[in-house]
Order: structure tokens, then C-alpha cells, then sequence
């Protein structure tokens, strides 16, 4: 109806996506032809068939196999062009891609051919896009500080760094020293925190690394005065509606706890998390938590002045978008 048209044509921005997670079956069986890979899937069919997830981390599992095709500078490229595609056509006008490089340079793919190839898509893209290099939090922060070296030389291509994969059992402070450091090097830091994990993990994303974003977040509502707190302190969530029931964090959009956490005056905004994974890019979020929960076109506006007042964009070209 109307909502959804309002919804759909409004400039919004993107601030959790996983450019891995854009990798639609389509691009992963051509890149496996283009790159002699076996998959271990016949068909594209039979790949999307196995998209029936029952937490993260059996998402996990395929969307590190999904990412085993990428091998060449151009393979990160085109994965990168087709979503910024996608942004365009979702009124998507600014977009803080996350990237994953130790899934790669693990399988002996250079940190320089992961980061020129999507830095590359985002200059030749009219969305403006900047990259955000996340740490996979199952592996040790020993790893994560090799990793931070290895992309110390493309320091100038990075706005941040995250913090995702595996939640439960990789509290945020096995990597205080590494966040630590990359605040030293004036990079932005959010880190995935109360997505599956408990709030002690959101307070200590906070105060032990130091965040300024929090990625997903929706499990704050269980700490009455840490949700005061966040609140107060304007520290923004990046809720991602399909992939919340897509990992049964919610068993359906109608549980979905956004309306709760707008009431509860935080700057919470609508993002597509993995969409090739999980049904769809911002304007089927958009869409899903429209359809289902008790939203108004003034929350519309409220989600998408959000987006842009929790991006990392400086001020000035903030305002033009706000
Ligand atoms: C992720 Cl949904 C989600 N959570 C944590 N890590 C991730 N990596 C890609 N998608
Ligand atoms: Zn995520």
C-alpha cells in the first residue's frame, strides 16, 4: 500500500552487511565455474534448498563454504558491484560494508586482493560505500592483531573495524588488546553484540572495547538499566529483522522486539545483515517488519533519519542526507 511505497522510495543507509553475505547462489556457482571450485552442492537449486538455518552458527557453516569461491581480485569486485546494484535500486544512497578477510587470506588469498577488489567496486559505484574489516571472533585475537597488520598498508581504505561469526563463548574481551589498538589507529569500532549472546556481552562490547555501534544488540531489553544507558548515550543498534528470524532469535517477524526498542528511545535501524541468506535486501526488511508489526510512517521516518544519524559519514554530508 502506501506505507510500503513511502518506505521503499526513502533514502535510507545500510550499516550491517556482510558483503559475503551478498553472494547470491547465482554469482557463488559462476565464480566456481570461473575458478575450477567444487561445490558441494549440484545445482543452484539444491544450494538455496540448503538455506534452512536453526541458529547462527548453522548459518554460519554455509556461508563460509558460499565464500570459498571467491579466489581473485575480480571475484571481490563483482561480488561488490552486484550488491551496490542492489543498494541503488533499494534507494540505498550510503552503505559501511563489513568484510571478512580472514575467511580468505586462511584459504592463502591475499589481504590485497580482498580489499582492492571490493575497494575498487565502492569507487566505481554512485552509492557511497566505505568499509568496515571485521575480526571472526572463533579465532584468537593473536590472529586478529596478524590481521590488523596485514591491513595496516590499506589503513587509508578502511573507515572501522567489527567483530562477528560465533557468538556465544567469544565474549568481546578476548579482544581488548586489538580494538585497543585500532582506536590508537583512529579507526571506528562496533563489534555484533546481543545477538545471541547475553547483555554482559553488550556492556562489555561497550566498556572494554569501546564501541560506538552496537550490530544486531536486540537482546538489550533484558537489562532495563543497560537499555537506559545505551539510550542516553545515543549509542545506535543495527537491527536485522530478517536475519533475527531467519537465526530464530525470534521465531517470527511478529516477535520482533523493534517497536519495543524505538519506544524505548534507542537509535535503532533496519539493515539486511547477510541478504543473499536470509530473503532479502534493505527494502524487504523494511517491508517484512512493516507487514507485521504496528509501525507508522512516522517510524518510517524515524528508521531512516536513524540510519544516517548512526553512520560513520562526516557531518557535513550527514546533514545533506538528514
Ligand atoms: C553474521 Cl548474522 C551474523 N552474526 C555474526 N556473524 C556474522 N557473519 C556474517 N553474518
Ligand atoms: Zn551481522
Amino acid at each position: 500500500e502506501q506505507l510500503r511505497q513511502a518506505v521503499t522510495a526513502m533514502p535510507k543507509a545500510e550499516l550491517h552487511i556482510h558483503i559475503e553475505g551478498s553472494l547470491e547462489p547465482e554469482l557463488i556457482f559462476a565464480l566456481a565455474e570461473r575458478n575450477g571450485v567444487r561445490l558441494a552442492y549440484p545445482s543452484v537449486d539444491a544450494l538455496r534448498q540448503a538455506y534452512a538455518f536453526k541458529d547462527l552458527q548453522s548459518f554460519l557453516d554455509i556461508y563460509y563454504a558460499g565464500a570459498s569461491v571467491l579466489l581473485q581480485e575480480q571475484d571481490f569486485y563483482d561480488m561488490t558491484a552486484a550488491f551496490l546494484e542492489r543498494c541503488e535500486r533499494d534507494n540505498v544512497r550510503h552503505a559501511e560494508i563489513f568484510f571478512d578477510p580472514q575467511t580468505h587470506t586462511a584459504r592463502g588469498v591475499a589481504m590485497e586482493t580482498v580489499v582492492s577488489g571490493i575497494h575498487r567496486a565502492c569507487q566505481d559505484s554512485p552509492v557511497s560505500a566505505t568499509l568496515i574489516m571485521c575480526f571472526l571472533r572463533h579465532l584468537s585475537e593473536e590472529d586478529a592483531l596478524a590481521t590488523l597488520d596485514a591491513a595496516l598498508p590499506h589503513r587509508d581504505k578502511l573507515i572501522g573495524v567489527g567483530l562477528d561469526s560465533s557468538e556465544v563463548g567469544h565474549p568481546p574481551e578476548k579482544f581488548a588488546r586489538v580494538f585497543a589498538r585500532c582506536r590508537d589507529l583512529g579507526l571506528h569500532l562496533v563489534a555484533h553484540a546481543g545477538e545471541e549472546g547475553p547483555p554482559a556481552y553488550i556492556a562489555s562490547a561497550l566498556d572494554v572495547l569501546k564501541v560506538e555501534r552496537l550490530d544486531h544488540g536486540v537482546r538489550i531489553l533484558e537489562d532495563a538499566a543497560l537499555t537506559a544507558r545505551v539510550a542516553r548515550e545515543g549509542i545506535a543498534l543495527t537491527v536485522c529483522p530478517l536475519s533475527n528470524t531467519k537465526l530464530r532469535v525470534f521465531d517470527q517477524m511478529r516477535d520482533h522486539n523493534l517497536v519495543q526498542l524505538l519506544d524505548a528511545g534507542l537509535l535503532a535501524t533496519v539493515n539486511s545483515d547477510d541478504p543473499a541468506y536470509f530473503g532479502g535486501y534493505m527494502n524487504d526488511n523494511f517491508i517484512a517488519v512493516f507487514e507485521s508489526l504496528p509501525l507508522t510512517l512516522a517510524h518510517a521516518k524515524t528508521l531512516a533519519r536513524n540510519s544516517f544519524a548512526a553512520s560513520f559519514l562526516p557531518a557535513e554530508q550527514k546533514r545533506r542526507f538528514l
